[in-house]
C-alpha cells in the first residue's frame, strides 16, 4: 500500500488561534507535524490490518502526549488543560484509535495514580508511563455492566497482606499490550475500589477482541481475573465508590470533546479539497448549492464546537468545569463529528468509501467514540439530571 501525503490545513474560521498562547500553538504544531510524518503515511494500512503500530508509543511520549497535565516531578509535561485538549485534537485528527491510546494512558491510568495513588505508587509508575516504557489500560466495563458500572460484579476479598481479585472486564482499550491495568472492583462492603494489577500476575489474562469494524488501529481486549493476588500496596488507599472511576472519566471525556473536533476538521478539510477538484457537469462539485450547503454547515458546526470547547478548557484550567458541562461537550462534539463524517462521505461520492481518503475510517471510528466513555444517550441523561435535579437512569 502506497504511503500517503497528508495535506491537512487547519480550518480556523473565527481566528481562534488568537485565543491560544504561543506555547499552545507550538504544542499544536509539534504534534501535528509528528502525526503528518509518522501517523498519516501508515494509518490506513494499520487499520486495514487491524494493528496498533507499536512504534507510535515512543513518538507519543516524545511529543508529550502521555500525561500532558501531570506535574513534571512525576515525568509529566506540566501543561495546562487547553494544551491537553489540543494534543487530543491533533491525535484524533490522525486517528481516533491513536487518540484513544493517549487518552487511556493519560486520563485513565496516569490521572488515577496521580490523584488517588500513594507516593510510592506515583514514583514507581508515573515516570515510566510518561516515557512510554510502561503502558496501561483501564478496566471499568464488564460484560453485563456497561452504562451501569455501579452494578459491577468483579470483586476483591481481603486476605491480610493482599487481596484476591476475581471477575472480568470487557472492551478494554490497550489491554492486549498493557503492562499494568487500573482495575475497579467491589470489596467485601460493596465499595468500588481501584487498584493496579501488573501483567504477569498469575491468573490475570488479556485476550484480544477481534472483528471490530471501528477503531481498528487501537488494540481492544478483555481483562480476566481468576484468583489474582493483588498486594495491598497496589490499592488506591482512600478513594471509594463510583466517584473514583467517574473522576477519571471527567478527564478522558474532556479530551474526547477536543479529539472529536480533530476528526471533524480532517473530514471537512478533505471534503473541501475534493469538492474543489472533482468535476461533474462541467464544473467543480464545490460550485453546486447542495455541496456548499453541506460544507457551510460543516464549518459552522466545527466553529461552534471549537469556541465551546475552548471555553470548557478555560473553565477546566480554573477547576470550574462541571461533569455536566463535560458531558454536554463530549456528546455534542462526537455527534457533530459523526454527522460531518457522513456528509463528507457523500461529497466524496464512491471515493468516500475507499482508504484513499480518511472519511470512512473516521466515520467508523466515531461509532465507537459515540459509545465509549458514556453513550450519546447517557450523556443526554446526565445533562437532563443536571438541569432538572432528577436522575432518569432507572
Ligand atoms: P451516581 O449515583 O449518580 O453517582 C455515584 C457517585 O459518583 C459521583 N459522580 C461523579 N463523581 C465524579 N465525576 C462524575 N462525573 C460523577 N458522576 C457521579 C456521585 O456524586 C456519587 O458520589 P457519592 O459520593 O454520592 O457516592 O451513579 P449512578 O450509578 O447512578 O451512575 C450514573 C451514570 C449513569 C451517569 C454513570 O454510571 C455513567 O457515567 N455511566 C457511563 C459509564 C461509562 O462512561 N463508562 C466508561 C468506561 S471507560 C471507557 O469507555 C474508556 S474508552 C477509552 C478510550 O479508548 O479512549
Ligand atoms: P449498554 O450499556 O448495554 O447500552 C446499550 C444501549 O442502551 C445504548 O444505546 C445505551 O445508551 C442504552 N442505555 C443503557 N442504559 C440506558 C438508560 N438508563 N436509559 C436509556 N438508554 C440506556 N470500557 C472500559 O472500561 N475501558 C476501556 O478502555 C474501554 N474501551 C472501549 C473501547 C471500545 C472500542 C468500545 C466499543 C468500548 C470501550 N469501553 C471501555 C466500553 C464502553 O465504555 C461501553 O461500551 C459503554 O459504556 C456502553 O456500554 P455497553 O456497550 O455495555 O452498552
Amino acid at each position: 500500500m502506497a504511503a500517503k501525503t497528508d495535506s491537512f490545513q487547519h480550518p480556523d474560521y473565527y481566528l481562534l488561534d488568537e485565543l491560544l498562547t504561543d506555547e499552545q500553538k507550538l504544542i499544536r504544531d509539534t504534534v501535528r507535524a509528528w502525526v503528518k510524518k509518522e501517523v498519516s503515511p501508515i494509518v490506513e494500512e494499520a487499520c486495514q490490518k487491524a494493528e496498533f503500530p507499536k512504534q507510535w508509543i515512543k513518538g507519543l511520549a516524545e511529543v508529550g502526549a502521555f500525561g500532558p497535565y501531570i506535574p513534571v516531578e512525576y515525568g509529566g509535561a506540566g501543561l495546562d488543560q487547553i494544551s491537553y485538549g489540543i494534543i487530543m485534537q491533533e491525535l484524533e485528527r490522525g486517528d481516533s484509535g491513536l487518540r484513544s491510546t493517549a487518552s487511556v494512558q493519560s486520563s485513565l491510568v496516569m490521572f488515577p495514580i496521580y490523584r488517588f495513588g500513594t507516593e510510592e505508587q506515583k514514583n514507581k509508575y508515573l515516570p515510566k508511563l510518561a516515557s512510554g516504557d510502561l503502558m496501561g489500560c483501564f478496566g471499568l466495563t464488564e460484560p453485563d455492566h456497561g452504562s451501569n458500572p455501579s452494578g459491577m460484579i468483579s470483586n476483591i476479598k481481603d486476605k491480610g497482606d493482599h487481596y484476591i481479585l476475581n471477575g472480568a472486564k470487557m472492551w478494554i482499550s490497550n489491554a492486549p499490550f498493557a503492562d499494568i491495568a487500573i482495575v475497579w472492583a467491589k470489596d467485601e462492603n460493596s465499595d468500588i475500589r481501584g487498584m493496579i494489577v501488573e501483567r504477569g500476575t498469575p491468573g490475570f489474562t488479556t485476550p484480544e477482541t477481534h472483528g471490530k469494524w471501528s477503531l481498528r488501529a487501537s488494540a481492544t481486549g478483555e481483562l480476566v481475573f481468576d484468583n489474582v493476588r493483588v498486594p495491598k500496596e497496589n490499592i488506591f488507599p482512600t478513594v471509594k465508590g463510583l466517584k473514583g472511576p467517574l473522576s477519571c472519566l471527567n478527564s478522558a471525556r474532556y479530551g474526547i470533546a477536543w479529539g472529536a473536533i480533530g476528526a471533524a476538521m480532517d473530514c471537512y478539510n478533505s471534503a473541501l479539497q475534493y469538492s474543489k477538484e472533482r468535476m461533474q457537469f462541467g464544473k467543480p462539485i464545490a460550485g453546486f448549492q447542495l455541496t456548499q450547503k453541506k460544507l457551510a454547515e460543516m464549518i459552522t458546526e466545527i466553529t461552534k464546537a471549537q469556541i465551546f470547547t475552548w471555553r470548557l478548557g478555560v473553565l477546566k484550567n480554573k477547576h470550574k468545569a462541571t461533569p455536566g458541562q463535560i458531558s454536554m461537550a463530549k456528546r455534542n462534539n462526537v455527534n457533530m463529528a459523526l454527522q460531518i463524517a457522513r456528509e463528507a462521505r457523500q461529497i466524496h461520492g464512491g471515493m468516500g468509501i475507499t482508504g484513499e481518503y480518511p472519511i470512512m475510517r473516521h466515520m467508523m471510528n466515531l461509532e465507537s467514540v459515540i459509545t465509549y466513555e458514556g453513550t450519546h444517550d447517557i450523556h443526554l441523561l446526565i445533562t437532563g439530571m443536571d438541569i432538572t435535579g432528577i436522575a432518569a437512569f432507572e
